[in-house]
């Protein structure tokens, strides 16, 4: 029975793979922190890479979370020497198999409203909704002040889809 032995590996191998692309999402976000609030601070500000992999534009239209009332999708820029950021009209652009970062001094998710200062150690769940990959949930480690994301090696920060 050697050829039908053969069949069955084939078909468990098929089946396997099944899963694998039930979970997997255009949009992937690696490295999400948030720097750590003095006591009194009302904002905050969420950073990550966001990488994706399909061959369509996306866009990151919003995000929520318990820790603030209000979030939103900002950047920075100087306008006439002066640093100001703003609500980015439509949601920030995500390229076409490429990648965004939201860094210091860039785009950032703003928290608007922080109902807790937020402490380095801690980590909190955000939604990130995009245009076409819909709702994806990811943990995001508070840093010190100061922190340097580079200098630290979080991992994926537990990110999963919804
Ligand atoms: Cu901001």
């Amino acid at each position: 029975m050697r050829h039908f032995s053969q069949f069955t590996i084939v078909a468990a191998l098929m089946l396997a793979a099944v899963p694998a692309l039930a979970q997997s999402s255009s949009v992937q976000v690696d490295k999400p922190w948030a720097q750590a609030t003095p006591s009194g601070a009302k904002t905050g500000a969420v950073y990550m890479t966001i990488n994706n992999s399909s061959s369509a534009a996306d866009r990151l239209t919003g995000a929520s979370s318990d820790v603030a009332s209000t979030l939103q999708i900002h950047e920075m820029k100087v306008v006439d020497g002066v640093m100001k950021m703003r609500q980015i009209p439509g949601g920030l652009a995500v390229p076409a198999n490429g990648a965004v970062v939201l860094k210091p001094g860039s785009y950032h998710v703003m928290l608007i409203g922080l109902k807790n200062p937020l402490k380095a150690g801690d980590s909190f769940p955000l939604t990130l909704t995009f245009e076409k990959a819909g709702n994806v949930s990811i943990t995001v480690p508070v840093q010190g002040m100061g922190a340097k994301p580079e200098d630290k090696s979080n991992s994926m920060g537990g990110m999963k889809m919804n």
